[in-house]
């Protein structure tokens, strides 16, 4: 039996870990055999963490997008088919990827198609970033190359899942619609709430259903692509902290964060997306940001005191690795004077993405490249 590959993609910050842990467990309940695969240009990922944390077989493809490392993704693929025989396999694409329908889609759909069944392309959106198409939430955008990542993302959806539903009124939400349905008339558009679940049931009988998979052509840019991503600064760092003392972790946490954003605002640095995750023995507290100046939200498990804790930290902004780097350690600066702490980094990368390179693009009337 071939598995179903359901491939979410969509800008950083959108939900599309949300949708893919929320969709995996509500398959599971209806006795699907469910994994999941994570990707990330860096390493040490918080998504691979919260996979694994929800119970759910989780794989993960590190040091480039599906794109560039087609090659891991197939390898990651193949041993969950082998080891766990799933019927479905949900993959989250880099957030700043993109012309996934060229070099992922249509490559697994030909060399692949015995073993994989490729569902419709799906492309997250937070309707805050639509700051072109409705009249701006974001008191920051983005530069014209990273939106237009944003941009061409959208334009190659088979299904556009515009996300976070929950905080318009149906009114703003239709509006949404419309507008995506003039630009993009060929695909189809639903909206979402992944954290509270409101229309997820259509989206994966769609997932389940549709023959449609890669139907749209992308006319993309690579330079301006290349661009797009350097323009991002990439920021992954795990550490391990030790207090003589119990300690609130939330708290650390909090102090951590709203340095952080001081230094965002200030600087006027452009949040994609930043997580925070603390690990310890009694459980877990995660934070996420998907703008500049946002309230965090938490999702926590367990009671959040203890002694000593697991770091890790993944942040996606607009600005130079120098000036992100520098903020990061100032606000681990401060938090750690304000709780002393025995604090060590065990793994940090800070970086621009290389420009893509996908190992296989087909076009339209060249396939086979
Ligand atoms: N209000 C609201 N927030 C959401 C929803 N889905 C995701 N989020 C939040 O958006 C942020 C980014 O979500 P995540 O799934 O990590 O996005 P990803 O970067 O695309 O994987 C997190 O703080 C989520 O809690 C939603 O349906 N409604
Ligand atoms: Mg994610």
């Amino acid at each position: 039996m071939r598995s179903k590959v359901i491939l979410l993609s969509g800008f950083l910050g959108a939900g599309k870990t949300t949708t893919m842990i929320r969709a995996a467990k509500m398959m599971e309940a209806a006795g699907k055999k469910v994994a999941i695969v994570t990707n990330d240009q860096g390493s040490a990922l918080i998504d691979t963490a919260l996979g694994r944390n929800s119970g759910l077989w989780t794989e993960e493809v590190s040091g480039g997008c599906f794109c560039c490392r087609f090659d891991d993704l197939l390898t990651a693929l193949q041993t969950l088919r082998e080891t766990q025989s799933p019927d479905v396999i949900l993959a989250e694409a880099v957030g700043s990827c993109t012309d996934l329908s060229a070099t992922v889609i249509h490559p697994m759909k030909h060399y692949y198609q015995d073993d994989f069944e490729v569902a419709p392309l799906t492309i997250l959106v937070d309707p805050k970033r639509m700051v072109k198409s409705i009249p701006a939430i974001d008191s920051l955008a983005f530069s014209n190359s990273v939106h237009y990542i944003f941009e061409k993302q959208i334009e190659e959806a088979d299904i556009i899942a515009i996300n976070k539903l929950d905080q318009y009124a149906e009114e703003e939400i239709d509006t949404m619609i419309e507008v995506l349905n003039q630009r993009y008339p060929d695909a189809m558009i639903l909206p979402i709430s992944a954290a509270r679940g409101d229309h997820m049931e259509q989206l994966i009988y769609e997932w389940m259903n549709s023959t449609i998979s890669g139907n749209q052509w992308l006319d993309l840019d690579y330079e301006k692509y290349a661009k797009g991503e350097a323009a991002l600064a990439w920021l992954n760092l795990r550490a391990e902290a030790s207090s003589i003392s119990r300690l609130d972790i939330k708290k650390w946490m909090m102090e951590f964060v709203n340095e952080l954003e001081v230094h965002f605002i200030l600087e006027k640095m452009i949040v994609a997306h930043m997580k925070v995750l603390i690990e310890h023995d009694g459980g877990f507290v995660k934070a996420s940001i998907d703008s500049t100046g946002a309230d965090p939200v938490i999702l926590e498990v367990g009671e959040q005191v203890a002694q000593d804790f697991h770091l890790v930290l993944n942040l996606r902004v607009e600005t130079s690795p120098e000036r992100l780097d520098e903020s990061v350690r100032m606000a681990l600066s401060a938090a750690n004077t304000e709780f002393p702490l025995e604090f060590h980094v065990t793994h940090h990368e800070c970086f621009r993405p290389a420009p893509p390179a996908p190992t296989h693009r087909w076009t339209k009337n060249h396939p086979h490249r």
